[in-house]
């Protein structure tokens, strides 16, 4: 047991003594839950472990403080010590990334895309409206030169990457309030490859002339060329957004490098802190010189009052981030999800793009018979946390789906490797083979129920707890 983890059981073991006199059922879930996680062989991409330092710098009195603004410029006094947090944080992003600017108060990835559009609208809109009327500030336009800029503002293009075929959800999709903000296109995936088509992309821009292009993806199982992208925006002239919230630990670890990574031709960059990065919950604004100022207004103008305990545990993770050790985690998730890629293929699964090069495999379950709700509820009982998600083209739709994600960073945490995560294909073959569909009222196969053959979940479970029992999650620290 390292030192570290001998001192977290003791501070834990005493932080949720006192937590449970206050409520004993808030100790019992924390408690319960690192049971889950050390038992479950976690595969859900978006998810990973964050170090024990990392967790436990988030617990603390800067809790306590407001400090809306940024370093320099706060609404509040008593800011010295958030002004160190967060001036230690932004320097690690920076440094790590090689970012002219890096805003790190984004409470999560959503807000880091919110921050993100706000700055461009107001970067790109606001400032000539004002300036065109010949005033300071919006506050002065009168009641219709304001009228006119809002309209103008609120009549944007956006052209981004579609739910099914990789996008998120703030790239414009239209149930959600990036869909709404901007008048939105998206595009797909070439239909024979499933890879992206730049020339298509190319050519729906030039029709569409976007003001902003998003690239970035979080169910997409591959890079991506930000060249090529940074071509195409240039080429309408649109500002070109990279949302890198689920491979900005590949990133960070040298694995996307030269024209894979985002940060020399993107004009802003979002991610999120605690995906592939492993750090703590929360999002992050990287950006040119240029958008600094606009995007350092996010708060109070689209965010709450900055959480500075967790920009705290965000610098803590940015500094873990900057060592050695974390390239070599960054190269073991990338080859981790070759190997899993592989162990489905060469037991006959089929895959969206035929493989992947990123730090996911995204598994179309229909030849298994299956939809994606039918999988991952069959594989939770089997103990393997997956989510499911669409794939292009989805005919069972967004609920039901097709796909089920696996990502790679949270085992690759725990010390998996290759052999493991063939194993690791094997056991979910072994279950999806083994599952079938009830057959629901109408005389075909339903698209929730399902049936598992009897010993399928018990063999799978004890399978991966041999896996789990070799790779152990914070070792030595023994709660009760
Ligand atoms: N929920 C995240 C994911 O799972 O990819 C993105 O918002």
């Amino acid at each position: 047991m390292s030192e570290t983890n001998q001192a977290a059981a003791e501070a834990y073991r005493s932080a949720l003594a006192i937590i449970e006199g206050v409520e004993p059922r808030i100790a019992g879930a924390i408690t319960a839950e690192l049971h889950d996680q050390r038992e479950s062989l976690k595969l859900i991409a978006s998810e990973n472990y964050a170090s024990l330092p990392v967790l436990l710098t988030m617990g603390n009195w800067l809790s306590d403080k407001y400090a809306e603004g940024v370093v320099g410029r706060r609404f509040y006094a008593g800011c010295q010590n958030v002004d160190t947090v967060e001036s230690v944080a932004a320097e690690h992003a920076r440094a790590l990334f090689g970012a002219e600017h890096a805003y790190v108060q984004p409470h999560s990835g959503i807000d880091a895309n919110l921050v993100a559009y706000w700055a461009i609208l107001s970067e790109l809109i606001e400032t000539p409206g004002v300036a065109e009327a010949g005033v300071k500030t919006v506050n002065d336009l009168t009641e219709e030169q304001w009228e006119t800029l809002r309209a103008k503002m609120g009549n944007q293009r956006l052209l981004g990457m579609s739910l099914d075929a990789g996008g998120h959800l703030t790239h414009g999709f239209r149930p959600n309030i990036s869909g709404k903000m901007f008048h939105q296109r998206a595009y797909g995936t070439d239909p024979e490859t499933g890879l992206l088509d730049y020339a298509a992309l190319q050519a729906q821009a030039q029709e569409f002339k976007p003001l902003i292009i998003v690239a970035g993806y979080s169910a997409y199982p591959r890079r991506v060329n930000f060249a090529k992208m940074r071509e195409i925006a240039d080429s309408v002239g649109a500002v070109l957004m990279v949302d890198m919230a689920h491979f900005a630990g590949l990133v960070a670890g040298k694995v996307f490098t030269g024209e894979e990574d985002p940060i020399p031709y993107a004009d802003i960059v979002t991610t999120t802190t605690h995906k592939s990065l492993r750090g703590p919950r929360g999002g992050m604004v990287l950006s040119t010189k240029k958008y600094a100022d606009a995007v350092d207004r996010g708060c109070p103008m689209v965010l709450g009052g900055p959480l500075s305990h967790m920009m705290a545990a965000k610098a803590v993770a940015l500094a873990e981030a900057r060592q050695d050790s974390f390239r070599t985690y960054a190269q073991n998730i990338a080859d981790n999800a070759q190997a899993l890629a592989e162990g489905f293929l060469k037991r006959g699964a089929t895959l969206v793009t035929g493989g992947t090069d990123n730090h996911l495999v995204l598994l179309d379950v229909s030849s298994f018979g299956l939809t994606g709700r039918q999988a991952e509820s069959a594989l939770l009982d089997s103990g393997v946390v997956t989510n499911r998600n669409s794939i292009p083209r989805d005919p069972n739709g967004a609920w039901y789906t097709s796909g089920i994600r696996l990502g790679t960073p949270a085992l690759t945490s725990r010390g998996f490797g290759a052999d493991e995560f063939d194993k690791v294909a094997e056991l979910m073959c072994d279950v999806l083979a083994n599952t079938t569909p009830e057959i629901a009222s109408t005389g075909k196969p339903g698209k929730a129920k399902y049936k598992l053959a009897d010993g399928v979940a018990e063999r799978t479970k004890a399978a991966a707890a041999e896996l789990l029992t070799a790779h152990p999650l914070y070792p030595g620290l023994e709660l009760a």
